[in-house]
Order: structure tokens, then C-alpha cells, then sequence
């Protein structure tokens, strides 16, 4: 059986739980926290969360093991079958990822534990790559009501476990309403929390908090 480690503290771990559990994969949830040990290093390169082990090696990268996903699991996709349709989903996982996840990701430690200010040259920094970032989703994402049309698909999966930290970062280090440059995107967050596995990956997450803040606390 697949089995998938990380933490569900971790947005990316829980994009990745959310595709197995909408396609009613088998899995094993593997409790992993993120570390430069060899051992670590031996299954996940570059010592994040989260990644797969399969019955022929570990696979890491959330989108890449999305795609894996997709391919070996049975269940629904959630990529559309046209090679371009497919295309503008993976393009949506990229901007999310790219322009708004990683940079917001450098002011997750004001936002969100408690350590100190973020530097003002890295908040320009972080602004500016968020704009744009932004700017492109308003040009690509339909949130009709989904992010590509009306199915559902990776790029939602990415975005829920994206937007809301990343407003939270704008509202908190920023003084920006992100959600206020995308309309249509808080619409979809909230039709996406309202479905079963979407509340079984948030409950899990609020469960893992007080392992997650032991565990780097001892660190
Ligand atoms: N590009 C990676 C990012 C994953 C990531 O940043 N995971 C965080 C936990 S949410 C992590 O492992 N951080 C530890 C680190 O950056 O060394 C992916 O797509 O899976």
C-alpha cells in the first residue's frame, strides 16, 4: 500500500492527503518531520514534507506526486483528459505554488510562530512576487466555480492549501486583503471546506497542531 509521510500541520502533506482520500485511495499515513538526516535525506532529497514511498522508491514534490497519483491510483481524476485543459491545471498548481505558497512561506514565521518581524526589504520582496503571482491567477482561474471551469481538479487542491495562509501573511505581515485582488477565490475556499474529505484533512490538521509545535519546540 501507498504510503504517505509527513504531517498534517504541513498544507503541502495535506494537498497530497486530500488527492488520495477524493480518490478513495488506500494509503498508510507515515508521521515524518522534516530534517536533514541522512536517513531523511535518503527518501526525501531535500528533507521536506511530503513524500510518497511506493513498492519502488519514495517520490517527492507535492505536484510531482500528484501527477503520480493520478496516474497509478484508481478513483476519479481530477485532470481534465484534453492535453490543454490538463496543461492550464498544471499552470495553476505552478502559479500558486510559485507566486503565492513560496513567498508567503518567508513570512509564515511572523504570521504564524510568533517569531519576530519579518525584515521590511524581504516584506517589498515578498509583496511584489505576490502581486504578480496574483495578477496571473485573476487572468487564468475561471472560479466558475472551480479554479479551471466547473470540475474540480489539482489546481483547487493546491489553491485551498495555498490562499488562505497566504491571506493570512497579507492581512498579518503585509497590511494587504489579498482575497480582496481575486474575486471568486474565498466563494471557492468555502464550497471546497464544505466537502467530507476536504473536513477529515482539516480535522486531522487540528489534531497534529500540538504534536507539530512539541516537536519543533524541542528542536
Ligand atoms: N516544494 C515542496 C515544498 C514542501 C515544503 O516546503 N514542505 C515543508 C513543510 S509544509 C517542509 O518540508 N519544510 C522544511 C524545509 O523547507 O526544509 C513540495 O512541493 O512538496
Amino acid at each position: 500500500m501507498i504510503k504517505l509521510h509527513g504531517f498534517p500541520a504541513s498544507n503541502y502533506f495535506n494537498m497530497v492527503k486530500l488527492a488520495l482520500i477524493e480518490k478513495g485511495a488506500q494509503y498508510e499515513d507515515v508521521r515524518v518531520f522534516t530534517g536533514q538526516s541522512e536517513d531523511m535525506l535518503s527518501k526525501s532529497p531535500m528533507g521536506k514534507v511530503p513524500f510518497l514511498e511506493t513498492d519502488r522508491g519514495f517520490i517527492s514534490e507535492t505536484a510531482v506526486i500528484l501527477d503520480y497519483i493520478d496516474d497509478t491510483q484508481d478513483g476519479p481524476s481530477f485532470y481534465p483528459e484534453d492535453p490543454f485543459d490538463k496543461a492550464r491545471v498544471r499552470e495553476a498548481i505552478k502559479y500558486t505554488e510559485l507566486y503565492l505558497e513560496l513567498p508567503a512561506r518567508r513570512c509564515y514565521g511572523e504570521a504564524f510562530f510568533g517569531s519576530g518581524p519579518t525584515p521590511e526589504h524581504t516584506k517589498v520582496e515578498v509583496r511584489a512576487v505576490m502581486e504578480r503571482g496574483v495578477a496571473a491567477l485573476r487572468r487564468k482561474a475561471d472560479f466558475a466555480p472551480y479554479i479551471s471551469g466547473d470540475a474540480m481538479t489539482y489546481a483547487d487542491f493546491v489553491f485551498l492549501y495555498t490562499f488562505p495562509m497566504a491571506s493570512s501573511v497579507a492581512k498579518k505581515v503585509l497590511d494587504w486583503d489579498l482575497p480582496a485582488e481575486l474575486p471568486g477565490a474565498n466563494a471557492l475556499i468555502e464550497k471546497l471546506k464544505a466537502r467530507s474529505a476536504v473536513k477529515k484533512v482539516d480535522e486531522e490538521a487540528r489534531a497534529g497542531q500540538k504534536e507539530f509545535r512539541d516537536y519543533y519546540a524541542m528542536k
